[in-house]
């Protein structure tokens, strides 16, 4: 096995070495049915957000657009392993999964679909290929077609066409933070989440929703964060910030732009 591509599905104890094999341990906080058939790859491994957290996540959409008269539609730019997305799942009526990887929709799919029943899924849950990075496109980069494994650029014009009929009452994303490394640094450079710095991802998302939810490291420079704040949304608005923790351990920041966001009542959340 190359423990280097991020891609392998790892689904026994000895597949995990080294700073891989906390995240074994921690499996039924990552997903409580983990032994019903999860599937995750390396990257999705560290990546996918532990069930509590998730779980805290859709209930604060939930709070934000109760009053919402009509379907809810939300979508996770970066849907993973799919953790978020089943709980989103439970309270929201429409649902796109987004994703660059193919085989992380695939995971999606298969991890959902033993929280949810298919038909249920079929009915609210749409999947779709997208390279975000696609946004930039020119009309002069080369498509070779060749990877299936990655959105192509075809793939992604499909799917920023269609996102562009409607706007979504939230986008959530928890995108790259570069892998577990992330944590060398004493403050996180928002600069260096991919496939775009902070101001760049916000503006992007903007485009599709007027409320935005990320999913940032712990040790996010909170400066930098109150800075691009003022830079996109003007100064004086409002960002709130909910500290994660599962177990105890602190695990990463939700970061909810908006105004839905800026009137929810904490006290509200059953936990
Ligand atoms: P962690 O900090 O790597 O592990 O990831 P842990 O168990 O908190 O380490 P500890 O030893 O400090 O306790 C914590 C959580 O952050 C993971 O469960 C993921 O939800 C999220 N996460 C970690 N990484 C490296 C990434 C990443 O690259 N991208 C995204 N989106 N989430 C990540």
């Amino acid at each position: 096995m190359d423990e280097l591509d991020g891609n392998t599905l790892l689904n026994r104890a000895n597949d995990f070495k080294g700073s891989m094999k906390k995240y074994w341990a921690q499996r039924y906080d990552i997903f409580a049915k983990y032994d019903n058939g999860v599937l995750l790859t390396r990257e999705l491994w560290y990546s996918v957000t532990p069930e509590s957290l998730s779980k805290f996540t859709a209930k604060v959409l939930n709070e934000a657009f109760k009053d919402k008269e009509g379907p809810v539609r939300v979508m996770d730019a970066f849907c993973g392993g799919g953790g978020n997305i089943i709980q989103f799942l439970a309270y929201s009526d429409v649902v796109y999964a987004v994703d660059i990887n193919k085989i992380h929709l695939h995971c999606t799919y298969n991890n959902a679909s033993l929280y949810i029943d298919r038909e249920k899924l079929s009915e609210k849950l749409v999947l779709m290929p997208l390279d975000w990075t696609a946004v930039d496109y020119t009309g002069e980069e080369e498509d070779t077609g060749e990877d299936d494994t990655y959105a192509t650029v075809q793939d992604s014009i499909l799917a920023l066409e269609k996102l562009e009929t409607g706007k979504f009452d939230c986008i959530f994303g928890s995108p790259p933070w570069g892998g577990p490394d992330y944590i060398q640094q004493k403050l996180f450079d928002l600069d260096n989440l991919l496939p775009f710095t902070l101001e760049k991802l916000l503006r992007v998302l903007l485009h599709f929703t007027d409320e935005i939810a990320l999913f940032l490291p712990k040790n996010s420079d909170l400066e930098q964060l109150k800075t691009i704040t003022e830079t996109v949304f003007g100064t004086g608005s409002v960002v709130r910030v909910f500290k994660m923790s599962s177990q105890g351990r602190a695990k990463g920041l939700l970061v909810c732009w908006g105004n839905s966001f800026a009137n929810v009542v904490l006290n509200d959340i059953s936990l």
